[in-house]
């Protein structure tokens, strides 16, 4: 296994906060409200993901993708968008609905399991046309980004201002359709920002092994898509570069990409265990660049936020996600058949109609991968 001191990402990128928080560029101008809401963002993210930690070591939900110590990319970039415009993001990007208020009920209850016509009809609905416009997190991998090219070319037809924002792991830029979105994007000049959330593993595979570039920015060079480095781990940084980024796709200037360097500190998801292929040096290296410790330095030094101002915010994101699970938890389980309705095809295809016959296989109380011998369809 090569060092990992001999492998870590260069520091060529885009910075206005050292890693102890101390200014090494100019802020992005932000007033105290904007710094403060994007600090609550922060920690409502934490405490959210930490709970679900908890609820899926009890049993309540089967599986969660953690952004711990990551949450600046999403964060910044997302506080960049204004209202109207379009965001898609995978299952690493909570911090980005955190700041646009996306309420904390509707996204625990679909983690259990509920299906959205279930949610739809036991919880108040999301606030519509007062913020960005999240899609649902993508767990296919890259289909977000075709999806928000698509979605900002179909604003530039209209004639809209509207931009479209798509996030993407740096392993998933290996994949066809990563390229065949920006390919798109650069001939089209659609109002699209891609971020790369360059957490340095996808699952066990590190970066160094991903791709022979030296940077995942330089891909977009080959799409004539204007890219640039930055860390990821600084919000104002984050903030700065995409909102260059989006004002640039909204005056028709064509679309943009971030590689937003970070890093995985904890596992891949909660069926990983990275301990087998990575060493703590790493993560040590790595807590030191906390993105909220850095932010929270510079605030306190700047004078914005006090002991008093965290403790209450602390306490007030608490209760809002303890509530939010509440509400949740009173969301009856969704039929498991629902999971083949609502689907973009006539005939239900043979892979479909084989699926069902093996859940209903598995109700009855059989082995559905062993006992059913495709009669059933
Ligand atoms: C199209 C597709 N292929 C494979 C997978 C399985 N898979 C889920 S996450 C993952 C790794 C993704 O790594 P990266 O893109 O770096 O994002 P990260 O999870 O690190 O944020 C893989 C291979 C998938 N979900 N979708």
């Amino acid at each position: 296994m090569a060092l990992w001191s001999e492998r870590r990402p260069s520091d060529d990128f885009h910075r206005v906060l050292a890693p102890d928080g101390s200014l090494v560029g100019d802020p992005p101008e932000l007033g105290d409200d904007e710094l403060k809401r994007l600090y609550r963002s922060f920690l409502q993210t934490r405490r959210l993901e930490e709970k679900l930690l908890r609820m899926q070591r009890r049993g309540e939900i089967s599986i969660i993708a953690r952004s711990l110590g990551e949450e600046a990319v999403a964060l910044g970039s997302a506080a960049a968008l204004a209202a109207g415009d379009w965001c898609f993001p995978t299952y690493r990007q909570t911090a980005a609905r955190a700041y646009w208020g996306s309420p904390v009920d509707r996204s625990v209850a679909s983690l259990m399991g509920a299906e959205t016509e279930t949610v739809n009809e036991h919880l108040p609905p999301d606030e519509e046309g007062e913020g960005v416009v999240f899609t649902p997190p993508y767990v296919p991998l890259t289909v977000n980004v075709t999806n928000a090219v698509g979605s900002a070319m179909a604003d530039r037809f209209r004639g809209t201002d509207t931009v479209s924002l798509a996030y993407v792991g740096e392993g998933s830029t290996s994949e066809g359709d990563f390229h065949e979105a920006l390919n798109f994007a650069g001939v089209y000049d659609a109002p699209v920002v891609t971020v790369c959330q360059n957490n340095q593993w996808a699952i066990s595979v590190p970066a160094h092994r991903q791709t022979a570039a030296e940077t995942f920015a330089q891909k977009a060079d080959a799409h004539g898509v204007p890219h640039e480095r930055v860390d990821g781990n600084d919000v104002l940084a984050m903030y700065e570069a995409t909102k260059e980024a989006v004002k640039n796709a909204r005056d028709g200037g064509g679309p943009a990409f971030i590689e937003a360097v970070t890093y995985r500190r904890v596992e891949h998801n909660t069926a990983d265990e990275p301990g087998v292929y990575r060493d703590e040096e790493e993560a040590e290296y790595w807590a030191e660049r906390d993105p909220l410790d850095r932010f929270d330095a510079y605030l306190r030094r700047e004078g914005v936020i006090d002991d008093d101002w965290v403790e209450a915010v602390g306490a007030d994101v608490d209760a809002e996600v303890q509530a939010g699970v509440e509400r949740a938890r009173e969301v009856p389980e969704s039929d498991p058949e629902r999971m083949f309705d609502n689907h973009l095809h006539g005939e239900p295809s043979w892979t479909a109609r084989h699926q069902r016959a093996e859940l209903r296989a598995e109700q009855r109380g059989e082995n559905p991968f062993t006992d059913f011998d495709g009669s059933g369809l």
